[in-house]
């Protein structure tokens, strides 16, 4: 399927953005053509130079940013909104106000809620600075981190409890929350053992082809842009 005007969507992403990742799962698994353009990342000097498309488009001057047609936009969760309004099959939303809700909700859940402990997990994948007491000071906050997330992981569960996905079928929701997941683990976060339920829906998840082509194509950038890290995917 291509865009009203039949021209391929066009995605500015970059190579380890969680948002722009999350954007290309819902697009494969829409089974929606796009181009992808990888915006330059270093671990060092982060996002930078800035692509002018992106610049012109997002005031805020992030990634993704999407081009169809005449319409632009930015934002990972108005992308998913917008992708689910005008290619609404297969449907990435529940059919119900309510349930369509709380699918958001865990959109937001994984987006600004376990997002926040999970920046001070951050640094590990840049090289360690000359000066290591500033790296110790980062690794003690991202040690205080790892409870929150933890905290986080036995609330998934719960949630996931006698249900294969967060909302019914599988969904936007679950899209989101995997990134938040897989970005801890691969952060060196909490393990999933003890928390049965979420260990069981992490590797339903990434079978699914859309979610196994972005996962090998961040461990791919990893591999080229950033350092190693202690306890990554720990089971
Ligand atoms: N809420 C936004 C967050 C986008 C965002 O934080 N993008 C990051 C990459 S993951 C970015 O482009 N950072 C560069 C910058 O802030 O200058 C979304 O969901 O799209």
């Amino acid at each position: 399927m291509t865009s009203p005007k039949g021209t391929p969507m066009k995605l500015y992403s970059g190579p380890l953005s969680l948002f722009s990742r999350k954007v290309e799962i819902a697009l494969h698994e829409k089974r929606l053509p796009f181009e992808q353009i990888l915006v330059p990342f270093t671990q060092t000097k982060g996002y930078g130079p800035k692509n002018l498309d992106v610049l012109a488009i997002n005031p805020k001057g992030q990634v993704p940013v999407l081009v169809d047609g005449d319409l632009s936009l930015y934002d990972s969760t108005v992308i998913l909104e917008y992708l689910e309004d005008a290619y609404p099959d297969p449907a990435l939303f529940p059919k119900t106000a309510q349930e369509r809700a709380r699918c958001r909700l865990f959109d937001v859940f994984g987006d600004e809620v376990m997002l926040i402990p999970l920046r001070f997990l951050m640094h590990r994948t840049e090289p360690k600075p000359d000066d290591l007491e500033r790296w110790h000071a980062k690794e003690a906050k991202a040690k205080e981190s790892e409870p929150v997330l933890a905290g986080y992981f036995a609330q998934l569960d719960r949630a996931l409890q006698g249900r294969d996905y967060l909302c019914g079928a599988f969904s936007a929701a679950d899209i989101s929350i995997f990134m938040a997941v897989f970005w801890t683990r691969r952060l060196g976060g909490p393990s999933l053992r003890g928390h049965e339920a979420l260990a069981g829906w992490y590797p339903r998840l990434s079978a699914r082809p859309a979610f196994a082509k972005v996962v090998s194509e961040i461990l791919a950038a990893d591999a080229e842009l950033s350092a190693p890290v202690e306890g990554a995917f720990r089971e």
